[in-house]
């Protein structure tokens, strides 16, 4: 059989996704998430102009030989844009791959290796009474692990943090969409690391003395601190036992996090603007970092992520694979069922999507008792509503900029 037709959707159903959607001679429908925060069109052109047209015909179970095609033969190779619809195909052929066979993709990527996911929520307050309180409703729901993000007193507005709403119900988009008439960029914020870094430490000792030890508990740095900052931080908050720091430093400068290892034994993970193995090379075979944070959206589909994880394997280093809103529910569940079948999965977060998204994309995986399932359903698992997704229309939507406040930009 071949590929017989690529659609690419761009919808907007509460923030904007991009979808590739495959179909084969004999009727099979497969879904690649292409979503790349605040670029969207961008990688939708990629795939409609260069992509789709070179795949029409082609035996969509050679699934390894069109990642490869797609990887070397356009010459420029790797950059999110890039990645992000080598991932869509990706995804698309392994879900129609395992639609073929009958079997919930997990499967063919080598079986059920665990019952179910670890994973974990974002919890965040402009304060800590806020933050405590938030926490408390993730743990209502279940969760063993939470990513702790809280407000710097003297600092208005932090990417990332927002109070919930009472009940623990916590929503937030990381784009925030442009208002009607108002001019087409990001919003702005304003960041001093000093007073993070003062603060910090007390967050987690406050949610520490509130949670007692067991709770895991994350944080993201979100690439704001200069080597010699994360160090001090990433020692700082040693005694509350974190389950890991995340983006100390921007990734791309990866011999740095050798400065932060001397330091300190806080778990460390990077990864998420990444977008193949290489970017890891040094990462991994130093044993700079104990967790991928990857997802398969921007990190070449099953097979890219598949291809770095089992590098990270031979160091002992885990999945911690990205899941934010801005990854769609197709590439959710690839990552899930991807964290299901390999040996070294370590985390999956989680942030659920909204009930407008979800009545578009509708999904078949499954949160119990902390532990996230891609459920049984054949393929992905997956359905988009393509004539509901068609009524909600791309809305430009950015992630903010972040600035110190001598007005310089900052890493965010
Ligand atoms: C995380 C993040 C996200 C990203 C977002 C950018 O989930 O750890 O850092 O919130 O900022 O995905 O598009
Ligand atoms: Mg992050």
């Amino acid at each position: 059989m071949a590929i017989e037709r690529i659609d690419v959707d761009v919808t907007s159903p509460g923030r904007n996704f991009v979808t590739a959607v495959v179909t084969t001679s004999d009727g099979v429908v497969g879904l690649g998430d292409a979503t790349l925060n605040g670029r969207e069109l961008a990688v939708a052109s990629y795939l409609r102009d260069h992509v789709a047209p070179t795949l029409l015909g082609r035996d969509e179970s050679q699934i390894e030989s069109i990642w490869q095609y797609l990887y070397r033969s356009p010459y420029w190779r790797r950059g999110p844009v890039t990645m992000a619809a080598v991932a869509a195909i990706d995804m698309a052929l392994w879900d129609i791959a395992a639609k073929k066979a009958g079997v919930p993709l997990y499967k063919l990527l080598g079986g059920a290796s665990r019952t179910g996911l670890l994973s974990y929520a974002h919890a965040s307050g402009t304060t800590i009474e806020r933050l405590n309180e938030a926490i408390h409703g993730y743990v209502e729901q279940g969760f063993q692990a939470v990513r702790i993000q809280a407000g710097v007193p003297g600092l208005d507005q932090i990417y990332g943090v927002h109070d919930s709403a009472p009940g623990g119900k916590y929503e937030y988009e990381p784009a925030g969409r442009t208002a009607a008439g108002a001019p087409l960029r990001p919003t702005e914020e304003t960041w001093d690391t000093r007073a993070y870094l003062r603060h910090l430490p007390t967050v987690f000792a406050g949610v520490r003395e509130e949670f007692g030890p067991e709770l895991r508990l994350l944080h993201d740095g979100h690439h704001r601190m200069s080597p010699i900052e994360a160090a001090r931080l990433a020692k700082d908050i040693e005694p509350y036992d974190p389950f890991w720091l995340e983006d100390c430093t921007p990734g791309e400068d990866q011999s740095v996090l050798r400065l932060v290892r001397q330091h300190s034994v806080t778990p460390l993970a990077i990864g998420e603007v990444f977008n193949s193995v290489h970017d890891y090379q040094t990462l991994i075979t130093e044993r700079l970092i104990d967790y991928v944070r990857s997802s398969s959206t921007h990190a070449g589909g099953i097979t890219g992520l598949r291809q770095i994880m089992a590098f990270a394997a031979v160091y002992g280093i885990r999945s911690g694979f990205h899941g934010p809103t801005d990854v769609s529910p197709v590439g959710m569940a690839a990552n899930l069922h991807l964290g299901l079948a390999i040996h070294n999965f370590g985390i999956q977060e989680y942030m659920p999507h909204s009930e407008t998204t979800l009545s578009v994309f509708r999904t078949s995986y499954r949160f119990e008792d902390g532990l996230l399932h891609p459920g049984e359903t054949p393929g992905l698992g997956v359905d988009l509503d393509r004539e509901a997704a068609a009524a909600h229309e791309y809305v430009p939507a950015y992630l903010p900029v972040n600035r110190l406040r001598d007005g310089s930009v900052h890493d965010w």
